[in-house]
């Protein structure tokens, strides 16, 4: 089997998604967008990386919200981008989203509309609901968060966890929050040295989400310092590591000089994963061609990655059963 055709065949585990940044242009085309603001999407996608900011990736979720601002479309998105990552041979999809209001969608409703789109879908993947706290709206987070785990009590199987994103320019952790949540049941995810924040990746750290995402500025040679690693190296914590995002955003310098040679080399805990593959011009099948390419993972490296990412996941233990045998199945019928 040809490596492209390897790593679009199989049986993949998405666990850090944004619905909006996943919006492809085609989805947002039939979500209304004029072709003005389409080509201003696909003209910042295709930019060479280092052309970017991170600040500048964040005005591109501006044309995803434009075109999700009731609750049909809301339902649409939710559903373009499930049948999008499914097309990809994702099993397991964990989508995460802030909840917005609009003026005629309150954020109760949308997130009523994410999830209707979720129960409805009819394909084979399964897809569970992170609620994101966004940290640039700072006055909202607690009553952002109550709503959530309201309606985690109505809908435990498809609500599973939340996590904390947002412009990391803005905002700060607030641990007892994230306490308050995980008191509830919810697991947690939370975006971590995305830029470099010492002081607040050591709370974070501390905090021991079951996640955390990007972790560029952890490692000394990335940026980090050696208490912040040990600190890291000490909670194992899994990464969900974003490779096309972070050089995008110039946080990363180059594929090849990414953070995740460090996880490689110490065999640490990540998952492979797109963050906005609409913003991005990306997608799960091409992240992980990009760790063959720039880190030399073989086929047989990516389906263990794959694999124990499993554990990775918020999926309920007998889903865990399911996603392992789907992939031991396909190893099986692959003769690899
Ligand atoms: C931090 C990010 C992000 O929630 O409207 N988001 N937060 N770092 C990133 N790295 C590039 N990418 C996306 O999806 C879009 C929202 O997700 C968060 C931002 O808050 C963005 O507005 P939803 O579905």
């Amino acid at each position: 089997m040809e490596f492209e055709q390897f790593c679009n065949l199989l049986p993949k585990i998405e666990l850090h998604a944004h619905l909006n940044g996943s919006l492809s242009a085609f989805s947002l085309q039939k979500l209304g967008c004029s072709n003005e603001q389409i080509s201003e999407y696909q003209q910042l996608a295709d930019l060479q990386a280092t052309e970017k900011t991170l600040n500048e990736c964040f005005k591109l979720f501006k044309v995803a919200h434009s075109a999700t601002k009731n609750q049909q479309s809301v339902y649409l998105a939710t559903k373009y981008v499930i049948e999008d990552f499914f097309n990809e041979n994702v099993a397991y999809l964990e989508l995460r989203t802030t909840p917005r209001e609009e003026q005629n969608m309150t954020k109760a409703d949308y997130i009523e509309s994410v999830i209707r789109a979720i129960k409805d879908c009819d394909k084979n993947i399964i897809v569970k609901l992170l609620l994101s706290i966004d940290r640039s709206d700072d006055l909202k987070c607690e009553e952002n968060l109550e709503l959530i785990i309201k309606m985690r009590q109505k809908y435990p199987n498809v609500i599973k966890g939340v996590d904390f994103s947002g412009n990391p320019y803005n905002g700060t952790f607030d641990p007892k929050l994230f306490q308050k949540a995980r008191n509830c049941g919810l697991f947690i995810t939370l975006h971590c040295a995305e830029i470099k924040n010492d002081e607040e990746v050591e709370e974070i750290l501390k905090f021991r989400p079951d996640r955390i995402g990007h972790g560029t500025f952890l490692h000394p040679n990335f940026g980090g310092n050696d208490s912040i690693w040990k600190l890291y190296l000490d909670t194992n914590i899994p990464l969900e590591c974003c490779l096309t995002s972070n050089v995008a955003c110039g946080t990363a310098k180059s594929y090849k000089q990414h953070h995740l040679q460090e996880w490689i080399k110490n065999s640490l805990p990540f998952t492979l994963c797109t963050d906005d593959k609409g913003v991005f011009g990306t997608n799960l099948s091409k992240e992980l061609g990009l760790a063959y390419q720039y880190f030399s993972l073989t086929p047989t490296n990516l389906w263990e990655m794959t694999q124990k990412t499993v554990s990775y996941t918020f999926a309920s233990d007998e889903e865990k059963k399911v996603l392992t045998k789907i992939l031991q199945d396909w190893k099986v019928k692959n003769h690899f």
